[in-house]
């Protein structure tokens, strides 16, 4: 575990592995849980990051690779969990963010999908650049669902499709994926205590907010925007990425049956989702080389909106 090396792509094979020994390591802090099943019968398993308090502690929720060509999420996934447990001790910022938060972090939502990238990749471009589930439809004739279509809001009304074709095929039915069902029935069971929702995609160097089904604002919008500016600024500081900070239907396109939109609309108030790295000269295929940068600047960000989130319940707390 000493040498893993956070600066390089892994197959899943190694990221099972890199799961299990962290919570070896770590395991009075980290532990590594079954969440459910995928399409083609993998577990899907996530980290609970947590350390014993005596406050009334809040939850936040992180995921990776939903789409399976964009490898830099599950990269930084696993960037962000040895920086918690590198620092937890000596970094008096995390420690405090761990005394009353625990981190629910899903390294990589769609297996299936994160495998079949890797194991044609050598073979065709095409499939390197595959982005749904591997789920079949129309007797085997098509294949894969966009699992960030699938959930239960606002279901295939706008952005998304119903021909199984189309990259953004929204399912048969509102949760019919085995990992969304995993995703949000877990969620729904901690949804009391759950009051942040991230989910990390690439690419476009944008943190996005509710909603991406309709140009209505959430009531928190204000707020929303303040911590994401926040977040951006944060990021920008290291090295310089610009990002973009606002409404999924705003900066980017609209879309319909998203885990952000859903997690916001089931009462999580700071539901974002992350666009990394780059803005498009590269795009999907980042290099390697910029791993490290991208985890440094994305860790920023995302520690500042915890911050943000730990302040805003804690003066509550206190206040009562
Ligand atoms: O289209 C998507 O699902 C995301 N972009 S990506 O290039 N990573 O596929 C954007 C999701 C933003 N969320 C919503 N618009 N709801
Ligand atoms: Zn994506």
């Amino acid at each position: 575990l000493e040498t893993y090396p956070y600066n390089r792509y892994h197959p899943m094979g190694e990221i099972y592995q890199w799961m299990s020994l962290i919570s070896e390591k770590y395991p009075e802090v980290v532990t590594q849980h079954f969440l459910g099943m995928t399409y083609e019968t993998r577990p899907m398993y996530y980290l609970k990051i947590s350390q014993p308090s005596n406050n009334p502690k809040k939850s936040i929720w992180m995921d990776c690779g939903i789409h399976a060509r964009e490898w830099i999420a599950p990269a930084f996934c696993q960037w962000f969990v040895r920086e918690i447990l590198q620092n937890y001790q000596d970094n008096s910022r995390i420690r405090r963010l761990l005394k009353n938060l625990d981190f629910y972090v899903l390294p990589v939502l769609n297996i299936d999908g994160y495998i079949y990238t890797w194991t044609t990749a050598s073979t065709s471009t095409l499939d390197r650049l595959w982005r749904k589930s591997r789920s079949s439809h129309n007797n085997g004739t098509c294949f894969g669902t966009d699992l960030n279509r699938n959930f239960n809001v606002s279901w295939c009304s706008i952005g998304a499709s119903k021909n199984c074709q189309d990259l953004t095929f929204c399912g048969t039915e509102p949760v019919s994926e085995p990992e969304t069902k995993a995703v949000s029935s877990f969620i729904e069971s901690k949804k009391e205590d759950i009051v942040c929702f991230l989910t990390i995609h690439s690419f476009g160097q944008l943190i996005l907010m509710p909603y991406g089904y309709t140009k209505n604002k959430p009531s928190n919008y204000k707020e929303l925007i303040q911590v994401g500016q926040k977040a951006a600024n944060a990021l920008k500081a290291k090295h310089g990425t610009n990002y973009r900070v606002g409404s999924s239907v705003d900066i980017l396109y609209a879309t319909s049956g998203s885990s952000r939109d859903w997690a916001l609309d089931i009462g999580i108030p700071f539901s974002y989702t992350f666009e990394l790295r780059d803005s498009g000269r590269y795009g999907f295929v980042l290099p390697e080389a910029q791993i490290q940068a991208t985890c440094e600047e994305t860790t920023a960000a995302v520690l500042s909106i915890l911050d943000d989130v730990y302040e805003k319940y804690w003066y509550s707390n206190s206040a009562g």
